[in-house]
């Protein structure tokens, strides 16, 4: 079969009346602003971006060099284009307006540049995260409370894993769909259409060393399937956990199973470790169009009204037998249930 490259692809898309032209724009925007991320991370030691950049992010945490210039090339690459009405980023406090004199566009942009940063200095696999959002009629400077929208109104969303191969993965609400990154070429090719993932897992991903500061419902669900075939659950799980939340995703899109950042009493006052806007709604639409779910242990996360730019939330997503039954424990431990 003749491969489809991502520009044939968002035509076909336009076609089937899914995305508009502007939307396709900033995707291929958004795509060609990851190759070149992609290229700098493939740099290694050798482009002098690895390291500290000597400063913090909104969040408190140090930013690698890395984190800067993924943001930086990100805002440069958007700013241009005339699809977007402003942007926000992990790496930011407040939106990024589109400059005077540069045509607007009415979509809104989120992205998490370079996620999994702390994996860069060892060689591990790091990503991007985005959203994307319709801007609100009659907005011209977007604010904050202009991107609080829940997951459900999101119009795409995606990730590009920075691995062995340079993958992006993207749903516009029709399907979740793979490109890999032809590095001679330079452009994105359909490599799988409309993933599914499994219903049921046999592997799962988590922080183990937070194991002491869960909540109940938390400790017997893990406690369950660290007891194998001989516990309750009847057979064996797996283990993998990379700490770059796109490469633990991926793995659970290629070949199922779950993946937890839950609540625990060391984080429970931020409410979570993982930020909403432009990681777990993104993340969420891509699963769910995938056939698997994603809650915070509670509820659906794409139905949370946001309230803050980096609100953070549990996150528990993947095959869809394994999270609903990590969700009634933690309803019914809370007596949702009766
Ligand atoms: P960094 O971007 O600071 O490396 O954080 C990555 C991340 O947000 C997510 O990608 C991982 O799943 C999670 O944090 C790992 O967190 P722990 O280090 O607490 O396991």
């Amino acid at each position: 079969m003749k491969p489809v490259s991502l520009i044939q692809f968002l035509i076909e898309e336009r076609r089937a009346g899914h995305i508009n032209a502007e939307l396709s724009l900033l995707i291929e925007v958004v795509a060609r602003a990851c190759k070149r991320i992609g290229v700098a991370t493939g740099k290694g030691a050798l482009g002098g971006v690895l390291g500290e950049a000597g400063t913090g992010n909104i969040q408190g945490e140090a930013q690698k060099k890395l984190d800067v210039i993924s943001n930086e090339i990100l805002l440069e690459a958007n700013a241009w284009g005339g699809h977007l009405a402003a942007c926000a980023s992990e790496e930011m406090e407040d939106p990024q307006q589109i400059p005077d004199g540069y045509p607007k566009g009415q979509h809104l942009l989120l992205f998490d540049p370079l996620d999994g940063s702390s994996n860069i200095d060892v060689n591990i696999s790091v990503g991007t995260i985005f959203s994307v959002l319709r801007c609100p009629d009659g907005v011209t400077e977007p604010k904050a409370e202009h991107f609080l929208q829940p997951g459900t109104t999101q119009l795409a969303a995606g990730y590009v894993v920075y691995g062995p191969a340079t993958v992006l993965v993207l749903t516009f609400g029709h399907g979740t769909h793979e490109f890999t990154l032809d590095r001679e070429v330079g452009s994105f090719v359909l490599s799988r259409r409309n993933i599914r993932i499994p219903e049921q897992a046999t592997e799962f991903a988590i922080n183990m060393s937070n194991q002491r500061h869960w909540q109940a419902p938390m400790q017997r669900y893990v406690g369950e399937l660290l007891a194998g075939k001989t516990g309750p659950r009847g057979k064996d799980f797996n283990m993998r956990w990379v700490a770059s939340m796109v490469a633990d995703v991926h793995r659970i899109v290629t070949r199922g199973g779950v993946f937890y950042y839950p609540l625990d009493a060391k984080i429970e006052k931020q409410g979570g470790k993982l930020r909403i806007m432009y990681e777990a709604n993104p993340m969420a639409f891509i699963v769910e169009q995938a056939g698997g779910a994603a809650t915070t242990g509670r509820r659906r996360i794409m139905e949370i009204q946001p309230t803050g730019l980096h609100q953070r939330v549990p996150v528990f997503l993947g095959s869809k037998e394994e999270v609903e039954l990590a969700t009634h424990y933690h309803l019914e431990a809370d007596g949702a249930m009766s």
